[in-house]
């Protein structure tokens, strides 16, 4: 429930940034480290040139924001006061699926790179979130609390929607594997939560983890070979990554602060993820052994959810 999981860091970083006197505290801004350059009204970045889509309230509404993958040269891409959340790159990159509750309730919306024609797909009045693309570009899978929490697939113009789950527990946070045939998950159903892989229309739900921890959010290596995820199995949220099959699950962060949200590099070579580590919420990336970390934000408001364009 990537949506829901915003709301605390939202009010906590908002508390602690009003508690530190508001805009004047943010962090200086170096125009000379490319760590931390602002970019602010230099647009989106060119179409063929890499970028990081993220969620920030860095204006003072959750919005999708877009930068290079070293940070900076950033541009904000919606700029409704409701929440704008949870962005996922559609396979060529033109597009961009997103979680709005402009519409009075969590609905997915579809728009362009550069923020344009942005259009409500979901429709209806029950929460619709957590959407990712079909490696074709032709579907979204998404969750959804219209009959439980199940996942739902509909065509990338909203129609056909389709529930390809069906089980009293929640199963949520759907992750389309790099060839099409597989969507990973995560869901309750075994009474603790784990991450599962199913055929990509609901068959053949297969459990690959197995710890009493909370394990959520999987993401596909580019390769299909590994899926990363955010499990407290060590006592802490961290970052980990695992064979497709759930084999070889390694610890790449070590930080008592959440570590979450992990979206790969294209090259496979990169991670980055969202960590309140340091006490503010920011889009952190590091190589996909866990060395080599770099603040991408480096902001006092929240940053957060970040997905690395195809
Ligand atoms: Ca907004
Ligand atoms: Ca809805
Ligand atoms: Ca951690
Ligand atoms: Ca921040």
């Amino acid at each position: 429930m990537r949506f829901q999981a915003l709301i605390p860091w939202v009010v906590t970083l908002a508390v602690l940034a009003s508690g530190c006197g508001g805009d004047s505290s943010d962090t200086p801004l170096d125009p000379n480290d490319p760590n931390v350059g602002d970019g602010d009204g230099a647009g989106p970045p060119a179409a063929d040139v890499p970028h990081i889509a993220y969620v920030s309230e860095r204006d003072g509404n959750i919005d999708i924001y877009v930068m290079v993958t070293t940070g900076g040269n950033r541009a904000r891409l919606t700029t409704h006061p409701a929440w704008d959340t949870e962005p996922a790159w559609s396979p060529d990159g033109d597009r961009i699926a997103f979680v709005s509750n402009r519409d009075g309730n969590p609905e997915i919306y579809v728009m362009d790179s550069d923020g344009g024609n942005q259009i409500n797909i979901s429709n209806h009045p029950q929460d619709d979130t957590s959407p990712t693309w079909s490696p074709d570009g032709n579907r979204i899978a998404f969750q959804s609390r219209r009959d439980g929490v199940e996942i739902y697939v509909m065509d990338a113009d909203g129609g056909n929607p389709t529930k390809i789950t069906d089980d009293p527990a929640w199963d949520a946070e759907p992750a389309w594997s790099p060839d099409g045939s597989r969507i990973a998950f995560r869901s309750d159903r075994d009474g603790k939560v784990e991450i599962y892989v199913m055929d990509a229309d609901g068959g053949n739900p297969t459990r690959i983890t197995n710890s009493p921890a909370w394990d959520s959010e999987p993401a596909w290596s580019p390769d299909g070979s590994r899926i990363a995820f955010q499990s407290e199995r060590d006592g802490n949220v961290e970052i980990y990554v695992m064979d497709a099959d759930g084999g070889n699950p390694t610890r790449i962060t070590n930080d008592p602060g959440e570590d979450i949200q992990p979206t790969w590099s294209p090259d496979g070579g990169r991670i980055a993820f969202g960590s309140d580590r340091g006490g503010n919420a920011e889009v952190y990336a590091m190589d996909a052994d866990g060395r080599n970390v770099s603040n991408l934000t480096n902001r006092l408001v929240a940053d957060a959810q970040p997905a690395w364009s195809p």
